[in-house]
């Protein structure tokens, strides 16, 4: 039987990275990649099809599930939160427009194919909008559909695509005859702030904490555009990727909700900083606030309630708070450094 074909956009990013070399190394699924910039070539060789291209380039879309018989897609490619604030239209492009056109395109390849599509979409807590902070520590951990305020473009973005992926696995063309029994299988989930061993995110709000971690275990001095009190939740790259794999296998028959919370420990940025210090005894670790980034981190959950995701789809991280540093994060950093001498 012919392997399934993953088309992953954003595949350059953060969180693409560590997917893609998951899925190489495990071999069960075949890829195809879109991202603005090239992969490495090494990583391009071992795809179906590597693009260098825009996700906005509707012709090109269109091409790729022309090309290759695409069971699933996983859409990474996105502006972060701080970048979108910098430049909101541009996200609303890149991140509602970016979306619509891939589900468009996906439906229309359900439809020839005469087989659903799962569509993979990282949402976020970015869509969650508490309105101040008494709220938000009275709230504690927050469910699927509570506080849906969000203040940043960004989120105001992820939530519109959420429901653009409710509609068109649910509603789509009502109206229109002859409608094809077979479309987009959407499932998205909302990511906390993502920490790598290998790389340091950009353009996020939730930024600090991996900042953090990369410039003490490199000897450098921080500061941090959060306030040390700020509360937000968490989780390591490796349970993000697999709760992406969980979700994209998961039976339909299932699941309960298209897009579910997800998070796995969530300290405040002078826990982690605490934290840090032990391993760390010379970390230079200071504050230097940034209102306008602390104002978006105040309206996002202290915590998220993972409970239907655990029940659906099984959803077990492997870190909390200390094994995360302790047994991914810290030995990781710690090996690089001194390979680097
Ligand atoms: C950001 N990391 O900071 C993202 C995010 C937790 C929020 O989705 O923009």
């Amino acid at each position: 039987m012919s392997k399934p074909v993953l088309l992953i956009t954003g595949a350059g990013g953060e969180i693409g990275h560590g997917l893609i070399d998951h899925l190489i190394a495990a071999a069960e699924v075949e890829i195809v990649t879109l991202d603005l910039k090239g992969l490495p070539e090494e990583t391009a060789a071992k795809t179906r099809e590597a693009v260098t291209g825009d996700v906005l380039d509707h012709k090109l879309v269109e091409r790729l599930f022309n090309d290759h018989p695409v069971t699933g897609v996983i859409h990474l490619a996105a502006m972060l939160s701080s970048s979108g604030e910098r430049n909101p239209e541009r996200a609303f492009d890149v991140n509602v427009n970016g979306t619509m056109g891939l589900l468009a395109a996906a439906r229309r390849a359900a439809a020839a194919a005469e087989r659903n599509i799962t569509f993979i979409f990282p949402s976020t807590i970015a869509v969650y909008g508490v309105p101040d902070r008494q709220t938000k520590e009275a709230a504690g951990a927050v469910g699927e559909d509570d506080y849906l305020s969000p203040v940043t473009m960004y989120g105001v973005n992820k939530l519109a695509c959420e429901h653009l992926g409710r509609y068109y696995t649910n509603y789509y063309g009502a109206l229109v005859e002859n409608l094809s029994p077979y479309g987009v299988d959407f499932r998205g989930l909302r990511f906390p702030g993502l920490i790598s061993s290998q790389t340091v995110p950009s353009g996020g709000t939730s930024d600090y904490v991996p900042e953090m971690l990369h410039a003490v275990a490199a000897g450098r001095p921080y500061s941090c555009f959060a306030r040390p009190d700020t509360r937000i939740p968490f989780m390591t790259m490796p349970d993000a990727i697999q709760s992406i794999l969980d979700l994209l296998a998961a039976d339909s028959k299932s699941l309960t909700r298209r897009t579910y919370n997800v998070g796995a420990f969530a300290p405040t940025a002078e826990e982690v900083a605490d934290l840090l210090r032990e391993s760390f005894s010379n970390a230079e670790i200071t504050y230097s606030v940034d209102q306008r980034r602390q104002r978006f981190l105040d309206t996002w959950p202290a915590d998220v309630d993972d409970s239907a995701a655990r029940a659906d789809w099984g959803y077990d991280p492997a870190h909390t708070f200390r094994p995360a540093f302790e047994e991914y994060l810290l030995p990781a950093l710690l090996d690089r450094a001194s390979e680097a001498g």
